[in-house]
């Protein structure tokens, strides 16, 4: 049985290593032409985008803070912003107005009057997992609270509490059927159902669709519908294989690879913990792992 220490660091580095080997792989010519010159540190560690940076942050406010506060959690994730991180363009506008002084909550509408419902607060959900990974209704109310910050439209959170979900329940060895339960319960919006109906009968019915089928069904987008599942599926599907063997299946699959990686890649990491994923040399590695551990003596102690 794989300790509940391991699952941590393997959740936030599994998150971390499936956002850095998605990254040469996402976007069009020119972002994966620009990320082959910085998509590297100067010692061969390959680099994390939004994704993880945006996950740290939440780590980084919530363990400062002692819980979540939006407002110090907004001044961190526009602090940080880095372009070289290549967020969504919708999020990457509110945090440079976050930045230039506006309150998130102005600018949380000044894109998308009804809010994004991008894939950028379910990348970073897991992390909330492992602060209320033994409490549903805490866990729902937290994310709920740390997606809206930059993602108020209704899928876009409930793309963000499906992975927060299903990674809490990873964490406690909780069987597929289990986990499937728990994030269909919680569904809001039929943009979200129905893509969930398609993988769960697929994961009961154990049936193994070739990887076009999976993104003609389920999607490979950059938006919470087109990608959240997927992610939820595939992890689900390889939860019992390699890492590697569930990446080469989200780089096939293309698309939104870095995003989609990372969120398979905490699921699986919750699941199997650090001690089964790969060699992989990746930049500021420590740090994450540090994190993880940080984050297990505040909640256990
Ligand atoms: N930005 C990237 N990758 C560059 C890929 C660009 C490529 N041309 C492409 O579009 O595929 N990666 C990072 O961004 C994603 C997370 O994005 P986030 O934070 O959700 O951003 P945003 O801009 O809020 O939403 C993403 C797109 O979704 C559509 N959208 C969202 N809300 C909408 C609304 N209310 N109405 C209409 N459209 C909406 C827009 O197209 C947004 O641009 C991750 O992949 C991360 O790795
Ligand atoms: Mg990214
Ligand atoms: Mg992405």
């Amino acid at each position: 049985m794989i300790n509940l220490k391991d699952k941590y660091t393997g959740c936030l580095l599994g998150l971390a290593y499936g956002d850095a080997m998605g990254a040469p792989y996402e976007g069009g010519m020119i972002e994966r032409l620009v990320w082959r010159f910085i998509g590297k540190t100067a010692d061969g560690c390959r680099r994390w985008t939004d994704d993880t940076q945006m996950s740290l942050d939440i780590a980084e406010s919530m363990l400062a803070k002692g819980a979540l506060f939006q407002d110090d959690l907004a001044q961190r994730f526009a602090e940080s912003y880095d372009w070289k991180r290549v967020y969504g363009p919708g999020a990457a506008k509110i945090l440079k107005l976050i930045r230039r002084g506006c309150s998130w909550r102005d600018a949380m509408h000044s894109v998308y009057r009804d809010g994004s419902f991008g894939n950028g607060a379910a990348m970073r959900a897991p992390v909330l997992a492992l602060f209320f990974y033994d409490s549903l209704d805490k866990l729902v109310v937290n994310t709920r609270a740390a997606s809206e910050i930059t993602h108020s439209h209704p899928v876009g959170i409930d793309g963000a509490v499906l992975i927060a979900l299903a990674t809490s329940q990873l964490l406690i060895n909780r069987s597929k059927e289990e986990v499937c339960e728990v994030v269909v319960a919680h569904c809001q919006t039929e943009e979200m159902r129905k893509p969930l109906q398609v993988a769960v009968n697929w994961l009961q019915q154990n049936n193994r669709p070739v990887v076009s089928v999976v993104v003609a069904q389920l999607g490979n987008g950059i938006t919470a519908q087109k990608s959240c599942v997927t992610a939820l599926y595939i992890a689900l599907r390889f939860i019992d294989s390699g890492f590697l063997d569930m990446m080469n299946f989200i780089i096939d699959a293309g698309g939104d690879v870095d995003t989609i990686g990372a969120m398979a890649g905490s699921l699986w990491g919750a699941f199997n913990g650090s001690s089964g994923l790969p060699e992989f040399k990746i930049e500021d590695g420590a740090r994450i792992e540090e994190t993880a551990l940080r984050i297990y003596s505040a909640v256990r102690c």
